[in-house]
């Protein structure tokens, strides 16, 4: 391995914004592909399996959701939030970067890193979410899931998943549901680790891309769309966006300096996590020093 000042993704953290919308160029021309050929090869009745529909807009604009800060609390600004879960009292946290990405535990309260896995440096960390005892953990490129125990964190196997990347991740109860960067979410069945079905996200302007990191939350999906600081609120029995958060003035309010392109300052929100019980929003970013408890006025 080359050392850490050339490594690639060393160089990709800045491609990235160009090398993301590359990919999901091709992803999108693949699904269009692949929608045509399946459309002239397949029977009706493989519908769940035909990539989503991805030129739809719908007609009624998603209702305006807006937000409060409830509290505060620290976060380590060393971590480059991807994924955030909250349960059993604690935050899950999934961090990236090639030789810095972990699995940790988190005190909601002081921060502290109670617990951490981390990944070999080939590996950078994505999304996360727990399902039935399991943490599931995916990578960036390495098209490469971890599968954990959910009381220990160790780790009991890997999986594959057909995406170019592998970015957000929640799951229903069900299926586990990741996006890859596009407008399509991807639910896999934990069992067998297959597809099951897929759904394009829309909104009255048409397809949205880059949706982010996940939450499901009372049957809606809350996603971050990167490189914005919009949480939308969709549907997921049509991929609708039915609500649309606009956090802009969370950085301000919250003390969080704009992005700077500095390395190691904050950089985009990407973290939101639920707690059920309490019903509260938890909402961070990478390398943000703290992380909000938000009311939704949804
Ligand atoms: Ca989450």
């Amino acid at each position: 391995m080359p050392d850490e000042g050339t490594q690639p993704m060393r160089v990709g953290l800045y491609l990235q914004p160009f090398m993301k919308h590359f990919i999901n160029g091709m992803i999108m021309f693949g699904l269009l592909a692949a929608t045509a050929c399946n459309n002239a090869n397949k029977p009706a009745d493989s519908a769940a399996m035909v990539p989503a529909q991805t030129t739809v807009a719908y007609d009624i604009t998603p209702k305006y959701i807006g937000f409060s800060i409830v509290n505060e609390y620290p976060h380590d600004p060393t971590a480059f939030t991807e994924g955030l879960e909250y349960a059993g009292g604690v935050f899950y946290e999934s961090t990236g970067e090639y030789g810095h990405s972990d699995l940790r535990k988190v005190d909601p309260k002081t921060g502290k890193v109670l617990k951490s896995m981390p990944l070999d440096r080939k590996y950078f960390g994505e999304g996360l979410t727990i399902l039935g005892g399991k943490i599931y953990q995916l990578t960036y490129r390495e098209n490469t899931g971890f599968v954990y125990d959910s009381a220990t964190m160790k780790l009991e196997r890997t999986f594959s998943f057909g995406t170019a990347e592998g970015w957000g991740m929640t799951n229903d109860g069900k299926y586990l549901i990741f996006d890859d960067g596009s407008n399509v979410l991807h639910f896999l069945d934990p069992a067998t680790m297959h597809e099951a079905k897929k759904l394009a996200v829309a909104d009255e302007h048409g397809p949205v891309q880059e949706i982010n990191e996940l939450e499901m939350v009372n049957g809606f999906i809350y996603a971050n769309q990167w490189r914005t600081e919009l949480i939308l609120k969709i549907d997921t029995a049509t991929g609708k966006v039915v609500g649309r958060a606009d956090l802009g003035s969370l950085r301000r309010q919250g003390g969080i300096p704009p992005e700077t392109g500095v390395r190691g300052a904050p950089e985009v929100m990407n973290g939101i996590a639920y707690d059920r019980a309490g019903n509260r929003f938890f909402i961070t970013g990478k390398y943000w020093p703290k992380v909000f408890e938000v009311k939704l006025d949804n």
